[in-house]
């Protein structure tokens, strides 16, 4: 009985602390926020390399003269920072948080910046990578009401 209770509390423990734990993630890590060396291959490998998720930040971190703009799909492919949706932001860092389920797009409005690979798309996990994370969670709560069975 005691038993059976610990395990239901650890249970409860697991899908809670899964459920609030939001991770920071630096935009292009070591990169920082700049002009890539090698074009937009950087930031495009940086981001799908990770898997964000529902409620994750992203932070811009740079030095020097910079911006950060979320724009549309079409101006992002097209670097167009016209109409950006809500502040261009000069000031680092700069915190995003990731909190709609869509995938939006971010470039800096400096000069030919954006052009030249300053640019990034941040998506949270697809559907299948929070299936598996739910299935991972399911085993490790389960094997804890296990440890706590006998
Ligand atoms: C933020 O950028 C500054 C300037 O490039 C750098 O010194 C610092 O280490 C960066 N912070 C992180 C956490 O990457
Ligand atoms: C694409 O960008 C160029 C300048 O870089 C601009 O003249 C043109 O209007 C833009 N097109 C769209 C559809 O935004
Ligand atoms: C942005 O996030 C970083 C890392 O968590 C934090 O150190 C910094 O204070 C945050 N900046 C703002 C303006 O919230
Ligand atoms: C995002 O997707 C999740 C899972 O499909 C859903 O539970 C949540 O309500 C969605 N949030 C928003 C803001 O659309
Ligand atoms: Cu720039």
């Amino acid at each position: 009985m005691v038993s059976r209770v610990v395990g239901l509390v650890g249970f409860v423990l697991i899908v809670a602390a899964a459920g609030v734990k939001a991770d920071t993630y630096y935009v292009g890590d070591q990169l920082g926020w700049r002009v890539p060396p090698l074009g937009d291959i950087a930031y495009k490998t940086w981001a799908a390399e990770k898997s964000f998720n529902f409620g994750d930040t992203a932070v811009f971190n740079w030095t020097g003269t910079h911006t950060v703009a979320e724009v549309s799909k079409t101006d992002y492919d097209n670097c167009t920072s016209t109409s950006p949706i809500g502040t261009i932001q000069t000031v680092s860092p700069f915190n995003v948080t990731l909190n709609t389920n869509s995938s939006r797009y971010f470039i800096c409005t400096i000069s030919n910046h954006c052009h030249l690979g300053q640019k990034v798309t941040l998506g949270i996990g697809s559907a299948s990578s929070l299936a598996i994370h739910g299935l991972s969670l399911a085993l490790s709560a389960l094997a804890f009401a296990f440890l706590n069975h006998s």
